[in-house]
């Protein structure tokens, strides 16, 4: 039998690692048991050399609904506070290889906050990004208030939160919080097409990438620019930079190192 009893996890053959939330009956309501379960498989795919990339779905009906409601919903301050010192969502986020979210129907609440600690999100046409805490009388707790507006700006961040009004993936995607929008059947094929390109590359220069990208939210401007050319330099200590470029220049693909 499987480690795991609320995800799917597969390593695949193309270097992609699967994830899938598996809680169908509660639209894959993210308890805690489930989020160590998704830390630990993303965890174990960041280390193993087999895998380039991840990618992080749910199913049609859901992504998922949310943090789990009956489960935290009698705890008092103290409690709540514990389990959130934990701090899981930050762990999501600091995991060095790129992962993909594939939508399908509800991101609502900490669904929506997983899907933004993503690299990439890739949405089914039915799919539907809220925050809605404000309707169960408390607010986004899993980083909504600050990445939403980071990826759709203050006027929409702002009416999602206080009214708990959905975004469909269109309106997600004109805004900046979605990548592309895709017909429901063809996106997880497609999120692992993405996975397998992100994966073909060097593993060290698609993480240097990544870093850069994701430090643009912490620091000034020139800070970032210059972080990112002391990034670009170290390229040119690795051989996967010298390879990369004379396999331009023979014209022929790049055999990457994958160390
Ligand atoms: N938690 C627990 N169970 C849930 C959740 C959830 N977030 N969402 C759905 N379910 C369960 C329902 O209780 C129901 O179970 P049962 O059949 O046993 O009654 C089952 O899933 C199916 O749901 P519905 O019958 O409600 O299905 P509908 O199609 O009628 O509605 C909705 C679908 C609109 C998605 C609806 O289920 C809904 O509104 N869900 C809650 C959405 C929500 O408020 N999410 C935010 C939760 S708070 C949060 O995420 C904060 C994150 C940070 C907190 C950190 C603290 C740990």
């Amino acid at each position: 039998g499987s480690r795991f009893k609320n995800i799917l996890v597969e390593a695949r053959s193309d270097r992609v690692g699967l994830i899938t939330l598996n809680r169908p009956k509660q639209l894959n309501a993210i308890n805690e048991e489930t989020q160590q379960e998704v830390l630990q498989a993303l965890e174990e795919f960041d280390r193993d050399r087999s895998i380039g990339a991840i990618v992080l779905t749910g199913n049609e009906r859901a992504f998922a609904a949310g943090a789990d409601i009956k489960e935290m919903a009698n705890r008092n301050f103290v409690q709540a506070r514990k389990v959130e010192q934990g701090g899981w969502i930050d762990r999501v986020y600091a995991i060095k290889k790129p992962i993909i979210a594939a939508v399908n129907g509800y991101a609502l609440g900490g669904g929506c906050e997983l899907a933004m600690a993503c690299d990439i999100v890739l949405a089914g046409q039915s799919a539907f990004f809220g925050q809605p805490e404000v309707q169960i009388g408390t607010i986004p707790g899993w980083g909504g208030t600050q990445r939403l507006i980071r990826a759709v700006g203050k006027a929409k961040a702002m009416e999602m939160i206080l009214t708990g009004r959905r975004m469909s993936a269109e309106e997600a995607e004109s805004a900046g919080l979605v990548a592309r929008v895709l017909p429901p059947e063809t996106l997880l094929q497609e999120a692992i097409e993405v996975a397998k390109t992100i994966a073909s590359y060097s593993d060290t220069v698609v993480a240097m990438a990544k870093e850069c990208v994701n430090i643009a939210d912490n620091v000034p401007l020139n800070q970032g620019l210059a972080y990112e050319r002391r990034m670009f330099h170290s390229t040119f200590s690795l051989n996967d930079q010298k390879e990369g470029m004379k396999a331009f220049i023979d014209k022929r693909p790049a055999k990457w190192s994958y160390d």
